[in-house]
């Protein structure tokens, strides 16, 4: 599955995953040999691959003619993308989709292989030994287009209140493949207005972007209790024939901060929220359609009204499920707990800005993103990583400036960039990683970001807090690591943040158990973190029911008058 509508009416697109293609590993026991997977999928699914660290070859055979793009949706962590034998694109990290264009393919069977890598060395900045698995394989989904000379490549929709009414601007991207000059009509529907342009000249093999505003009378807002979707269509014409399409969804809501509330439509939301990796036992990070929806359902069960994805862009069927229910998104780049020697690495500046040149401009439409986040845990102490996290944040706001930025910290009053993003974000674990009372720790924390930091007044959110908890593991004397001790640990943290006046809300560290790299067995029983509130398999530990019933005992909105 794509996405949770369709994107396209006039261009053809198949979905080439979804379906069985063979593997064959290209190291180890096995090398050479073909299987069978279904795909989606981490090679770690299938029974002899469980631990395999290495390349792998997908291979599937398409019929198709003329110009055809092929969107990769994720591969995990580094691709290498053939046809017919030859290389036509390579990609790294697994979070982020890429596409190839090929021209004047001859209309018949063609073979398609996608060599996959997830081994940890220099090369690969992003992707290192950490605490949450890098598997491999091709985690999301495979598409196949057939593309015109003149295609679309995007489109933008920028929805902002003026004067009491809502307005949008639109930004259009059409692409000329062809080596001539060409007139195009285009036509632009955004939730109901219509726009056309006559005769628009598309210069040979480049680029043109065309923009208009509107304003509309009857729409209704994005709240997360009403999340209201509209459709914007553009489509392409040429001499009477309509040549392509592309069809995105969005929301009209706006969100800003004001002093030290964040404000979704004028009011200060209170943010009730889960960390959530792309983990599953049976499925590593390639989680199909119903497994997202049902970690959703679970979540929203919960109480909960936000999710941060860590530490990586998601897949766009969860953020399409978030669109249509009202939850509120913080999406960050890939990047956990990068020390300043791992931030050093050469290809780390331009593999973290690619993510981020990747996820904003395909990820933009969508409404449930209230906010992006960098660079989780790095160096944020020091003056080299400081200049990164700049050049990072600036990069941001050339991509969009209507939304807040923010990375979650763990320098205990030693972070030197607070101010540079609208928000201020730290991970605390009194509690777990020490024993100083949840109330006081934050309120320490707190008072010296006011006091001596470039974030004093702005809105402050707990990005992390949580405790670990073995499913199943009880004692009487309520040991760490036993689901009592997890429940009190989170009834303190949370009872702490929500408590406490300058917080705009907490997100509890974590979701449910994710399976670890190896290397980190250490301080990780099962080489699992276990700080879920429900273990890898979504059962409830004892501390399901504490979060419930805090997370529904506070509301959605911070209690201050909304401004108009
Ligand atoms: C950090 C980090 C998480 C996770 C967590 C933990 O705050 O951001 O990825 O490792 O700690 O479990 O300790």
């Amino acid at each position: 599955m794509i996405r949770t509508f369709a994107t396209h009416n006039i261009r053809k697109q198949q979905e080439l995953t979804g379906s069985l293609w063979e593997f064959v590993p290209c190291q180890g026991e096995y090398a050479g040999q073909t299987f069978q997977t279904a795909t989606p999928c981490c090679w770690e699914n299938l029974s002899d691959f469980s631990d395999y660290r290495g390349e792998g070859i997908f291979r599937k055979k398409f019929y198709a003619g003329g110009t055809i793009r092929l969107e990769l949706k994720g591969v995990s962590h580094t691709a290498r993308v053939y046809l017919d034998g030859k290389e036509i694109a390579g990609h790294y990290n697994a979070y982020t989709a890429f596409s190839v264009i090929v021209k004047d393919l001859e209309e018949c069977g063609h073979t398609l292989e996608i060599k996959a890598d997830n081994r940890f060395s220099s090369e690969s900045a992003l992707h290192i030994p950490n605490d949450y698995m890098s598997y491999g394989g091709i985690s999301r989904p495979v598409v196949l287009e057939q593309l015109d000379e003149l295609y679309i490549r995007l489109l933008h929709i920028t929805p902002y209140m003026e004067n009491g009414e809502w307005k949008a601007r639109a930004e259009i991207f059409v692409v000329s493949l062809s080596g001539k000059d060409q007139a195009v009509d285009v036509s632009l529907s955004v939730a109901g207005k219509v726009h056309h342009w006559k005769k628009v000249m598309i210069r040979a093999n480049e680029e043109c972007m065309l923009c208009e505003d509107f304003v509309f009378d009857q729409v209704k807002t994005w709240e997360m209790e009403h999340p209201e979707l509209y459709y914007a269509k553009a489509e392409l014409e040429r001499d009477g024939q309509k040549i392509d399409d592309l069809i995105d969804r969005f929301g009209f809501r706006e969100i800003r901060t004001d002093r030290d509330r964040i404000l979704l439509n004028g009011h200060a939301v209170r943010i009730k929220g889960f960390c959530r990796h792309e983990d599953h036992p049976q499925f590593g990070c390639a989680l199909p359609y119903a497994a997202i929806a049902a970690d959703l359902e679970m979540i929203r069960h919960l109480g909960a009204n936000s999710i941060r994805a860590v530490h990586y862009p998601d897949d766009e069927i969860f953020l399409d499920l978030c669109d249509e229910q009202g939850i509120l998104v913080w999406e960050e780049n890939h990047a956990r707990g990068l020390s300043l020697e791992d931030m050093q690495n050469p290809n780390f500046e331009p593999q973290a800005e690619a993510v981020i040149r990747e996820m904003i401009p395909l990820h933009y439409n969508h409404p449930c993103i209230y906010i992006w986040g960098i660079l989780n845990e790095c160096a944020s102490d020091s003056a080299y990583g400081k200049e990164c996290y700049e050049k990072q944040y600036d990069l941001i706001r050339s991509l969009d400036p209507s939304r807040p930025r923010s990375s979650a910290s763990c320098k205990f009053k030693t972070d030197l960039c607070f101010g540079m993003p609208e928000v201020v974000s730290y991970n605390i674990y009194p509690l777990w990683y020490h024993d100083t009372p949840p109330a006081e720790y934050l309120d320490d924390l707190y008072q010296w970001v006011q006091r001596e930091t470039g974030g004093r007044g702005k809105p402050f959110l707990v990005t992390e807090t949580g405790a670990g908890a073995i499913y199943g593991f009880r004692n009487n004397h309520h040991a760490k690591w036993t689901e009592e001790y997890q429940a009190e640990a989170l009834e303190k943290q949370l009872t702490a943040v929500m408590e406490h006046k300058g917080c705009s809300g907490v997100y509890i560290w974590q979701f449910c158990d994710v399976r670890v790299s190896d290397e980190w067995f250490a301080g990780r029983p099962r080489t699992m973190n276990n700080k879920g509130v429900v273990d890898e398999y979504r059962r409830h530990k004892l501390s399901y029911d504490v979060v419930k019933r805090i997370f529904e005992f506070y509301s959605d909105y911070l209690d201050i008058t909304p401004d108009s």
